[in-house]
């Protein structure tokens, strides 16, 4: 639970990612302010989800975006805001967006920059009109030590879950919450609307190591493969203690962000018309792995390790079953 406001100092995010520089001497700080080109994008996102509705910005944009799905109008908007606020960080050499269907090289000259950032702008977003939680993910890469690679930017984040250096969301729900790691904990932090600044709310989070609910599209549960339907009964039938309730958003990142600090398992398995499921693996699955192996949980693709998995393109999709200790270990008897 979190720690009263006074004891914590008000801390910012932006202290935060500072002091945890400080654990890598000779930190230059760009990696500081690449992440402050993520947190002023995102309450810039916040901004507008908030007043959706009034500033037309609910509906379609009209466009059919590289996944075949229909853009928002707050999906470009979205995307436009944080690829500005990332172009101008001479550090980042390409980003991928679930929006945009090739990488977006920023810098040519791959010598001058280090990184690479993934992200989903505005995932979720067909609960934007009905005023349900949306979220925006982001995860970091270094730029590959491979040479043929390091000097092809567009390659940058065709790397292992496993790679990132950063990774974190934004859930804009009934408060905008924005929880991040570095490979050191996961730590989340609430805005500030008054002051328009992130304060540390929730240090060092920890998935329980048990939940009650279980979070899937049950509607698709006669084309899951048989054992997704099975595990889910032996839940329902208290057989890890309790009989599970199951609570499900449709919004990966308002469904994980429940999932980690009240514990349980979201699962969005493969369906007969997605073989490999729906989410994508690089701005969405390994984001999630990421923070879920951070606080403590375990995340699958298959029985696979979601991070162990290299990527061959960068919109990719994967299975996903994430959650806390016990429940997993569950699954992975039964997969
Ligand atoms: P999006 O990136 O187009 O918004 O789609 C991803 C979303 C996830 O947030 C959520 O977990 C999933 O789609 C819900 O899908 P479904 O409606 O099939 O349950
Ligand atoms: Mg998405």
């Amino acid at each position: 639970e979190s720690t009263p406001l006074a004891d914590r100092g008000f801390v910012t995010v932006q202290q935060h990612i500072l002091s945890e520089q400080t654990r890598f001497p000779g930190a230059s700080g760009e990696f500081s302010w690449l992440l402050s080109g993520i947190t002023l994008a995102t309450k810039l996102i916040a901004n507008k989800v908030r007043l959706a509705g009034l500033n037309d910005m609910t509906g379609r944009a009209g466009a059919v975006n590289v996944q075949g799905e229909q853009q928002q109008k707050l999906d470009v908007y979205a995307d436009g805001v944080l690829a500005e606020c990332l172009a101008f960080r001479e550090s980042i050499g390409m980003l991928v967006s679930e929006e945009s269907e090739h990488p977006l090289v920023l810098r040519e000259d791959a010598s001058k920059s280090k990184y690479a950032v993934v992200f989903d702008p505005l995932d979720g977003s067909s609960n934007i009109d009905v005023g349900v939680s949306v979220g925006t993910t982001f995860s970091v890469f270094h730029k590959p030590d491979d040479p043929a690679t390091a000097n092809d930017p567009a390659k940058w984040a065709l790397q292992a879950g496993s790679k990132q250096v950063a990774a974190g969301y934004v859930v804009y729900g009934s408060s905008t919450i924005l929880v991040y790691s570095v490979g050191n904990g996961v730590h989340g932090f609430t805005l500030d609307p008054s002051i328009g600044a992130f304060l540390l709310s929730h240090e060092n989070m920890q998935m329980p190591q048990q939940g009650r609910y279980y979070s899937t599209n049950e509607a698709y549960r006669d084309r899951f493969p048989p054992h997704y339907g099975e595990y889910i009964d032996m839940l329902r039938r208290g057989e890890l203690g309790y009989k599970y309730s199951s609570r499900y958003i449709g919004s990966l990142v308002a469904d994980f962000h429940r999932t980690l600090l009240r514990g349980g398992v979201f699962l969005y398995p493969p369906t007969t018309e997605q073989p490999d499921g729906k989410l994508r693996l690089l701005y969405e699955a390994n984001t999630i792995a990421f923070l879920a192996e951070q606080a403590g949980g375990v995340a699958l693709s298959g029985d696979e390790r979601t991070v162990d998995i290299v990527p061959t393109d960068i919109h990719q999709r994967v299975p996903l079953v994430v959650g806390s200790k016990m429940e997993m270990d569950a699954y992975q008897r039964m997969a």
